[in-house]
């Protein structure tokens, strides 16, 4: 066990936080000013957790968008890393949204894990291709997530699981601290600073990646449709947010604080040379020089 951790199984009524060993990475910060824990490689029990949800039975849906190009670039690899790494042990539903559901790759998929094809139009712009996962996202919580899952997160398809993205994650409300910015001041934060638009946001807690996020279903529901209202009404007053759907989920983030955080270890960009809070790579961004793939 860890020291500080407390040891024996967890009962239902425990808070997680409990379980956490705040000391244990003196180099970063594992607490929010709002008291979420910011979950580093070292600070908990992975069994604990495991143990804990297989034995209350949580299913955890993971969805991800494969449009146009995207499918044949990107999802082969990213279901295949899931497949290793994903919330090993637990009921796990895939969630492939896609304009072309014919193409999606036939898997073995293991024991207690299934895959669900949802099938989207494709946007002509890009920007709406990514801003437009809310809506998505909202409506099949509302259809069909909810009806199996407890928990679910919404990933990129660009990326890579290698390490564990395991149970220790999930929590109602989960946001991860974007790889680029995590030693920054806040004022080196790429917030949307137009003032006309309804994602402007002049200070904040943390720049999160819009790569990762999760929680309950109820969580994740509130977040997405609070951000696609702001996207429509951005669509209204003709802007656009600096980052697009990224900005508006950091400004709903800051008006709804995360009841958990996650490290920079759970989304990683291989290309920052300055890994020396990186004990664990659990996820990392793929590779974005596929001719023709971001045509701006
Ligand atoms: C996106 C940009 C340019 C060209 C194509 C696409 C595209 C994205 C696409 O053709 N098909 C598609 O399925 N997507 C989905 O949208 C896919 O799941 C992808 O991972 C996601 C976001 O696009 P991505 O990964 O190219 O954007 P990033 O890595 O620059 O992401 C950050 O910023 C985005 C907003 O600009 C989002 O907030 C994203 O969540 C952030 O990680
Ligand atoms: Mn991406």
């Amino acid at each position: 066990t860890r020291p500080g951790a407390v040891e024996g199984t967890l009962k239902e009524t425990d808070t997680w936080n409990d379980t956490l060993n705040f000391g244990a990475r003196p180099e970063v910060k594992t607490r929010t000013s709002w008291n979420a824990p910011i979950v580093w490689e070292g600070m908990f029990d992975p069994n604990l957790y495991d143990q804990h949800h297989i034995r209350i039975k949580t299913t955890v849906a993971l969805t991800v968008f494969a449009v146009g190009r995207y499918l044949d670039a990107y999802l082969k690899t990213f279901l295949n890393s899931a497949e290793k790494h994903f919330m090993i042990g637990l009921q796990v539903r895939y969630y492939v949204f896609t304009d072309a559901p014919e193409k999606v790759p036939k898997f073995d998929f293991g024991p207690k894990r299934i895959l669900k094809v949802i099938k989207v139009e494709k946007y002509s712009r890009w920007q709406d291709i990514s801003m437009m996962r809310m809506k998505m996202i909202s409506e099949a919580i509302e259809s069909e997530i909810r009806h199996h899952c407890t928990y679910l997160f919404c990933f990129d398809v660009d990326q890579e699981l290698i390490g564990r993205f395991g149970s220790e994650a999930l929590g109602d409300s989960v946001a991860v601290l974007h790889a680029h910015f995590y030693r920054l001041q806040s004022s080196q934060f790429t917030y949307d600073r137009n003032p006309k638009s309804t994602a402007f946001l002049d200070k904040g807690d943390f720049y999160y990646h819009a790569a990762i996020f999760g929680g309950s279903c109820d969580g994740v529901k509130n977040l997405a449709d609070a951000c696609y209202l702001s996207i429509m009404q951005d669509k209204i007053n003709d802007v656009e947010a600096l980052w697009h759907d990224e900005s508006h989920l950091n400004k709903y983030f800051y008006l709804h604080k995360p009841s958990k955080v996650l490290s920079p270890e759970y989304c990683w960009d291989r290309w920052i040379r300055d890994n020396r809070d990186i004990r664990v790579m659990r996820l990392v961004w793929g590779p974005k020089n596929y001719e023709g793939l971001r045509t701006r």
